[in-house]
C-alpha cells in the first residue's frame, strides 16, 4: 500500500489486484479467457441468499441514501437492476465527470454524503476530475464503479482499466472487493471514512461477478478499520493554551476554512467572534461560515482576498486558523506570510497542521469542539485601536468597479443577482474571474451557501454543483454564475436540469475569453493572449436548444430585468451577460510577492 496523503484506515482488501504486465504481448494472454466477454457472468458464481447488487442496494438503503448520480454500463448492470425498484431517486448526468460534480455539490450542500455510481474503465475514468475536485476540498463522496470479472482483471479485458490504482491519489480511500462476503462491510466502512474526520471521497469497485454472486447474510454488519483512529476532541491544554493567547491578544485575527462548514461549526465560530471581538477572514471554501454583514467580518483573505484582511494579517499578532490548510493562494509568499503572529491552528487532519506553516500551537480535533471549548475560556477585550485600523483599511480599499461604466460590469451582475436574492441564494461558480467575483461582491451569510473548486479549481464545476445542490435543496434558489469556457466543458449537463425539472439558474458572465488566463497574459505576458479565445456558440440558443430558457444580454440597462425575468422562471433558465472583456479582478497578490504586495489597490483607493 503506498502512503496516503493523509491518515486513512488500513485496506480492508487487497487494493490492487497483481497486475501482469499487460503491455508485454498477446504470449502472456489466456485465450480462453480472451473468448469470453467480461459482461459475461458466470453461472458457478451463483450460489444462495442475496445477490451482491442487492446487498449493495440494501447497504446504501440502511445508509439513508434516497438519491444518487450515475451512469450504467455493462459489468455494473447487476446494481443498474437491482434499482430499477429501489426507493431510491436516482440522477443521470451526461458524463460522469459531470455526476461526479453532481454528487458533490449535493454533498455540499446538504451535508450528507453524495453518491455516484459509474461502469468500468471509460465510466470510472471520468470519475477522476470529480474525484480529484471533492478531495482536494475534502467531500464527502462514495463511488461505487463496476469492475470486470474478478478472473480477468490484468488481462486488459473489454472495458478494463486499473480503477483503484487510478483513484488511489485521488481518493480518501478506495479498494476493489473480491468476495460477496465483504460487501456490505466495504460500503458501511466507505461512508463512515468519507464523513469522518478530514472528509473525502472513497471508492468502491465491485467486479461484475461479484455482484451476481450471493451470500446469506443475517443482517449484522460490523466494521473493521484498526487502522482509522478519529482525534475527536481537542487536547484540553492545547485549547487552554490557546485560550489564554487569544485572550493576551492585541491584534488577533481569525482565519476560517472549508473545515468550520463541513463540521457544522459555524455558530460555535460566530459565538467565539463575538465573545472574544475577533475580526474573521474566510478561504473561498470558507465562505459563508461567518456572516459577512457582521461587522467583525474581513471577507475573504489571498491572493484576490480584500486588502484589509490581507493588512490585518501581515499585521496580526495571533492568528487563529481553523480548518483551513493555509494554501498558497491564500499565503502568497510562505516566508513572508503573517510574519509578526503566533499562529494557533486548529484542524482535525494531523496532517495538515504544520504543512506549510509552522503552528505555535496545533490543536487537532474536531472544530465544533474545540470552538465550544474555546468559547468558555475566553475573555471579551475591545481591541479599539486595532478595530480602528482595521476600519480605516476597509473605508480605503473596498472591493470595487467602476459603477459609472457604460458596459457592463461582471461584477455589477453579481452585486445585482446578491441584491435580487437577498444575499439568500445557494451560489456555485465555474473557475477564473467570474469565481473570484463572485467570491468579492456576492454577500454570504450562512454555510453551504457558497460552493465552488476550490483545490482543484475545476472549470465545469459549476453547472453540475448546481444541479447536485438543486437536488439537495428543493426550495432554495441555485444560481450557478459561470464563466463562459468553464460552462463550455459541462453545458451538455443543462439538459439534466431539464429532464429532472430542476429549475436551476446559470449566469454566464460571457467575456469572450479565459478571462483569468487573459488577465495573467496582460500582467505577465506583454499582453501576448496566446490561445486564451475561442469562438462560443449563443448561450441562449443553446439552452433554448435542451430544452431550458436563454435569455442574451449585451446592455446594462437590461441586466435588471433580464434577472427579475430568470428569477421568475420555473424552468431552468439561463442568462448570457456579455460583459466587458478586458475586465480584471483586483486586488491581486502576484505570484512570489508578500500577502500584503498587491496590485491594483491605486483602482480601488480612486474608486472607493
Ligand atoms: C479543467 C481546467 N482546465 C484549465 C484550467 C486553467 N484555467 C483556470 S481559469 C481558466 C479560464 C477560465 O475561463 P472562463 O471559464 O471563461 O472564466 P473567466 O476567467 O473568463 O471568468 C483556465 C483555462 C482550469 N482551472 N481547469
Ligand atoms: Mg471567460
Amino acid at each position: 500500500m503506498k502512503p496516503k496523503p493523509r491518515s486513512s484506515p488500513q485496506q480492508a482488501e487487497p487494493a490492487e489486484p497483481a497486475k501482469k504486465s499487460s503491455r508485454s504481448g498477446e504470449a502472456q494472454r489466456s485465450p480462453a479467457i480472451k473468448a469470453v466477454p467480461s459482461t459475461t457472468l458466470p453461472s458457478t458464481a451463483l450460489g444462495t441468499g442475496k445477490a451482491g447488487a442487492q446487498i449493495i442496494v440494501d447497504a446504501l438503503l440502511a445508509e439513508g441514501v434516497d438519491t444518487m448520480f450515475g451512469y450504467p454500463g455493462g459489468v455494473i448492470l447487476p446494481f443498474f437492476d437491482r434499482l430499477y425498484d429501489a426507493p431510491i431517486r436516482f440522477i443521470i448526468p451526461r458524463h460522469e465527470q459531470g455526476g461526479c460534480h453532481m454528487a458533490d455539490g449535493y454533498a455540499r450542500a446538504s451535508g450528507k454524503v453524495g453518491v455516484v455510481v459509474a461502469t468500468s474503465g471509460p465510466g470510472a475514468c471520468n470519475l477522476t476530475t470529480g474525484l480529484a475536485t471533492a478531495m482536494m476540498d475534502s467531500v464527502p463522496i462514495v463511488a461505487l464503479t463496476g469492475q470486470v470479472r474478478t478472473e480477468l482483471i490484468g488481462n486488459d479485458a473489454f472495458q478494463e482499466a486499473d480503477t483503484t490504482g487510478i483513484t488511489r491519489p485521488v481518493t480518501k480511500y478506495n479498494c476493489i472487493v473480491k468476495d460477496v462476503k465483504d460487501l456490505a462491510r466495504i460500503i458501511k466502512e466507505s461512508f463512515y471514512i468519507a464523513s469522518t474526520g478530514r472528509q473525502g471521497p472513497v471508492l468502491v469497485d465491485i467486479p461484475v461477478d461479484v455482484q451476481v454472486a450471493r451470500c446469506e447474510t443475517d443482517g449484522a454488519i460490523e466494521m473493521d478499520l484498526p487502522g482509522y483512529r478519529l482525534a475527536a476532541k481537542g487536547h484540553s491544554g492545547q485549547i487552554k493554551a490557546a485560550a489564554e493567547a487569544i485572550n493576551r491578544s492585541e491584534q488577533p485575527v481569525l482565519y476560517v476554512g472549508g473545515g468550520v462548514i463541513s463540521a457544522n461549526a459555524s455558530g460555535e465560530l460566530r459565538a467565539l467572534a463575538e465573545k472574544a471581538h475577533l475580526p474573521v477572514t474566510t478561504t473561498l471554501l470558507g465562505l459563508g461560515s461567518y456572516d459577512q454583514s457582521r461587522p467583525e467580518s474581513l471577507d475573504m483573505l489571498g491572493m484576490h482576498g480584500s486588502a484589509y484582511a490581507n493588512y490585518a494579517v501581515q499585521e496580526c499578532d495571533l492568528l487563529i486558523a481553523v480548518g483551513a490548510r493555509f494554501d498558497d493562494r491564500v499565503t502568497a509568499s510562505v516566508k513572508t506570510f503573517a510574519p509578526r503572529a503566533k499562529i494557533i491552528h486548529i484542524d482535525v487532519d494531523p496532517a495538515s497542521i504544520a504543512k506549510n506553516v509552522a503552528a505555535d500551537i496545533p490543536v487537532v480535533g474536531d472544530a465544533k469542539h474545540i470552538l465550544a471549548e474555546l468559547i468558555k475560556q475566553v475573555e471579551h477585550r475591545e481591541r479599539e485601536t486595532w478595530f480602528k485600523k482595521i476600519a480605516e483599511w476597509k473605508k480605503k480599499f473596498p472591493f470595487s468597479y467602476d459603477r459609472g461604466a457604460s458596459t457592463v460590469k461582471p461584477q455589477y451582475v453579481i452585486e445585482e443577482l446578491c441584491r435580487q436574492t437577498g444575499g439568500k441564494a445557494i451560489i456555485t461558480t465555474g473557475v477564473g474571474q467570474n469565481q473570484m467575483w463572485t467570491a468579492q461582491f456576492y454577500r454570504f451569510s450562512r454555510p453551504r451557501q457558497m460552493i465552488s473548486s476550490g483545490g482543484l479549481g475545476t472549470m465545469g464545476y459549476g453547472l453540475p454543483a448546481a444541479i447536485g445542490a438543486a437536488v439537495a435543496c428543493p426550495d432554495e434558489t441555485v444560481i450557478d454564475i459561470d464563466g463562459d469556457h468553464s460552462f463550455n466543458m459541462t453545458m451538455t449537463e443543462l439538459r439534466t436540469a431539464v429532464e429532472n425539472e430542476l429549475p436551476i439558474k446559470v449566469c454566464i458572465l460571457n467575456n469572450g475569453y479565459m478571462g483569468m488566463v487573459r488577465q495573467w497574459q496582460e500582467l505577465f505576458y506583454n499582453k501576448r493572449y496566446s490561445k486564451s479565445y475561442l469562438s462560443n456558440p449563443d448561450y441562449a440558443t443553446v439552452a433554448e436548444a435542451l430544452g431550458a430558457v436563454g435569455i442574451t444580454v449585451d446592455k446594462k440597462a437590461e441586466v435588471s430585468s433580464a434577472i427579475k425575468k430568470m428569477l421568475s422562471q420555473k424552468r431552468p433558465c439561463l442568462v448570457d451577460f456579455k460583459v466587458d472583456r478586458e475586465e480584471n479582478v483586483w486586488p491581486m497578490v502576484p505570484t512570489g510577492k508578500s500577502l500584503n504586495e498587491m496590485d491594483g489597490l491605486d483602482l480601488l483607493e480612486s474608486l472607493a
